[in-house]
């Protein structure tokens, strides 16, 4: 059990005054107890409820579900008294505290409350948000949760950065979304964007100058961004036709010879070198970095702290191979290149290369980090409070020092290699940074001189994953496809025989719950799209709590899911229906199916990129005039990240230029959506192998996929008619072989048995 946690368990019901009489033994098991069914006691007074949901992403051990029953009312410490049920759970990656209860007092001792509440849960979870969601009466009982499209007054946050900025002689801040290491998510404490405009989506920039403020984002979040931005802020919204971009309404800012900033963790070097050129040439002064971020010191001591969560060591049962043959491959890398060090940012990279996982980061197994790798010499930048005992024991040999020390480190590294002779072999020799490392590493290294940018060596070695990670995809995703396949006809059932009313949120914890019961299983991997009808033509669809559909039984459903196992990492799309679809969303349906099956089947020769297979997916939307308007398939991490690069199938340029290989891992997820209407997507995970093929010319490997998603295909949305013969042929092996491989898991369960053999039917 995760000790933080453990002194939340004991000191939440203390704080509340609840006697011990209530707690209940905590589970053992990981029970997949519904927590967010709480119930309250009786309702007098006001109702306070406090919902504490982050950190999907903890790897903690499960703690189990205390329901504390405070009733009769209880003393609060300062004459408030309470009465209904506190929750706090937690499953391995997800926690959650919940309490819902009833407060008898005065506004102001309900404040009081509130922020115990948040002190308490922040205390215990780090890296938790806690937030009051609503003090509202006792009858909305019913609906406890409630949205999180507040608007966020800013004047004061907005008027302490000014002050700052002056006192650096700064006219222009600039405030990406950014982490220190390009992570597609962030841990809360980087979530400077967020706090100093309101606005909480996952993408966007924030661009602050003396009197002006604008925020831009992307067509995903306008509505969010234009209920949570106050008066102080532009909304800049990019892609409309005559918004400048945010980089453009800098320009302007900046002309008259304006001070531009930046903190400069938070732009890579590339881009930090193109605005830099930028803002001269527009007649603007400069672009500089500076190294303490004025976003944090506006925040203080409300600004969560870095996550210090335990690294752990991932065994070689599930790595494949050791982590010095790892660093000993990149340094024939090294040698190749005549490079002095490779400096890695990225935080899948670190915990790949050294055979660690961490928790610092919602959805990504990752810890907060860097390493320099040099020909005699690995150092890992880690703060060493994160490594228990036996991750000590495994990095033996590897020299451990603080994770901001880098910036020194690297200013003194470099600086001893131009003090050096100019007989150094060192002399003409670059540090080598992977293109999305930062403009502060570049900088410190000795700026673009000193420093080569290129695709990380390490991120093309990751990609290709060996026979022990690809046997544990193939394991994983068999676990996870029972899991699917639960949930599916747990779903059908209850809105169709039990007519029960379910809203996305609501089927999705279900989902999770499904998951977690699994062998091996960590968290997801990413916040699950469940969408009903329309809301499935939303490519990034993220339902939310408390302000999402009901499923409608009579409409598509599409889920997009997904998970962490010790194993491997998974990501499946499937579209369903409950009852009568319409012949247009069938022919959709059908047409991304063959597309599906399109790409899975392709044979090609060694050499050939995701960016040549791409149209076998769309073929036949494309002969039907149809289209879909996003990549066709992302790598995938073992027990990383699911989205990875450098491989991937699409139109972008970078997918040309890495070839598939043997030991990819990718996904195969074309789609169709009708804005207004419905959206349909079908993603398998395959992995890339040699096949044999009649004839080889070029006498080369010719290469084809495996694929390991094992949930069926949805019945009622496939015209048969469309489908060739070999494609029933694919179909009807696919079904058979989920039959084979999940079949064990639904011996005693009738419900889950007969959904999945009706579902795998013969054609
Ligand atoms: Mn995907």
């Amino acid at each position: 059990m995760y000790n933080a946690a453990r002194f939340a368990l004991s000191v939440v019901p203390h704080l509340l005054g609840i006697q011990a009489g209530g707690l209940s033994r905590l589970e053992q098991s990981r029970a997949d107890r519904p927590w967010r069914h709480t119930r309250a006691g009786p309702n007098s007074g006001l109702l306070y409820t406090l919902h504490t949901i982050y950190n999907p992403f903890t790897t903690s051990d499960y703690l189990g579900v205390v329901t504390c029953n405070c009733s009769p009312a209880a003393p609060l410490s300062s004459g408030i008294s309470a009465s209904g049920v506190a929750t706090i759970a937690s499953q391995e990656r997800r926690q959650a505290a919940l309490s819902i209860f009833t407060v008898h007092g005065s506004d102001q001792m309900i404040s009081s409350v509130s922020r115990l509440w948040s002190r308490t849960i922040h205390a215990s979870f780090p890296s938790t948000t806690a937030r009051l969601l609503s003090t509202t009466s006792a009858t909305r009982l019913a609906a406890p949760y409630t949205t999180d499209m507040d608007r966020v007054p800013t004047t004061e946050r907005l008027q302490k950065l000014r002050e700052l900025m002056q006192s650096h002689k700064v006219d222009i801040y600039i405030v990406p979304s950014e982490d220190a290491h390009s992570s597609e998510y962030i841990a809360p404490t980087d979530a400077r964007r967020a706090f100093i405009s309101g606005f909480s989506g996952s993408a966007g920039t924030a661009v602050i100058t003396l009197e002006k403020a604008a925020l831009a984002t992307d067509g995903r979040y306008f509505n969010q961004a234009s209920k949570q931005l106050d008066d102080n802020w532009t909304l800049l919204k990019q892609g409309l036709q005559d918004v400048p971009t945010w980089q453009e309404w800098t320009l302007e800012q900046a002309e008259g010879g304006k001070v531009v900033a930046v903190d400069p963790t938070t732009i890579t070097a590339p881009e930090g070198r193109k605005l830099a050129d930028k803002i001269k040439k527009k007649g603007g002064k400069e672009l500089v970095g500076i190294a303490e971020n004025l976003v944090d010191q506006v925040w203080g001591s409300d600004k969560p702290p870095r996550p210090n969560e335990p690294v752990r060591v991932l065994g070689l049962e599930y790595a494949g191979k050791k982590f010095q043959e790892k660093i000993e491959d990149l340094r024939k890398e090294l040698e190749k290149k005549n490079a002095a060090a490779f400096v890695v940012s990225m935080l899948d990279e670190i915990a790949w290369l050294f055979n660690l996982r961490g928790n610092d980061i919602p959805y990504n197994p990752v810890f907060f980090s860097y390493a320099v790798i040099t020909p005699s010499k690995a150092t890992l930048y880690v703060d060493e409070s994160k490594l228990p005992e036996n991750a000590k024991a495994h990095l033996l040999g590897i020299d451990i020092q603080p994770y901001q020390a880098i910036f020194s480190d690297l200013v003194a590294l470099s600086t001893a290699s131009s003090e050096s002779t100019t007989d150094s072999p060192f002399k003409k020799q670059k540090y080598l940074v992977s293109t999305k490392a930062s403009w502060a590493l570049s900088r410190a290294l000795g700026g673009e001189d000193k420093v080569e940018e290129t695709r990380s060596p390490i991120g093309d070695a990751k990609a290709v994953k060996n026979e022990t990670e690809l046997e544990g995809m193939r394991q994983c995703h068999i676990r996870d496809g029972a899991a699917l396949i639960e949930y599916f006809a747990w779903l059908e059932h209850e809105l169709i025989e039990k007519k029960t009313t379910l809203d996305e949120v609501a089927a999705a914890d279900k989902l999770e719950s499904i998951r977690s019961k699994h062998d091996r299983f960590v968290g997801l991997s990413f916040d699950t799209i469940s969408s009903t009808g329309a809301n499935a033509a939303v490519i990034h669809y993220s339902p939310e709590r408390g302000n999402c559909s009901t499923i409608d039984p009579a409409q598509i459903y599409l889920c997009d899911s997904g998970a962490q196992y010790l194993d491997g990492t998974t990501d499946t799309t499937r579209t369903l229906h409950f009852g009568e679809p319409t012949d247009v969303e069938k022919e959709a349906y059908t047409l991304v199916l063959k597309g599906n099956i399109g790409l899975e089947q392709a044979v090609f020769p060694k050499g050939t990129s995701g960016f040549a297979l791409d149209t076998l997916a769309r073929q036949y939307l494309w002969q039907n005039g149809l289209e879909y308007r996003h990549g066709t398939g992302h790598g995938v991490g073992s027990f990383l990240n699911v989205h990875e690069g450098p491989i991937g199938i699409g139109t972008r340029v970078q997918y040309s230029e890495v070839p598939l290989a043997v030991g990819n891992v990718i996904s195969d997820e074309p789609g169709y959506y009708e804005d207004g209407k419905f959206g349909v997507r079908i993603e398998n995970v395959i992995m890339v192998k040699e096949v044999s093929t009649k004839y080889k010319f070029g006498d080369k490997p010719y290469l084809g996929f495996e694929h390991v998603t094992m949930v069926p295909m949805c019945r009622k949305l496939i015209l048969v008619e469309l489908l060739s013969e070999k494609e029933k042929r694919w179909l009807n092996d696919y079904h058979r072989e989920i039959l084979e491989k999940t079949g064990h898991f639904f011996k005693e369960d009738d419900l889950s048995r007969k959904w999945l053999e009706r579902e795998c039917a013969e054609y």
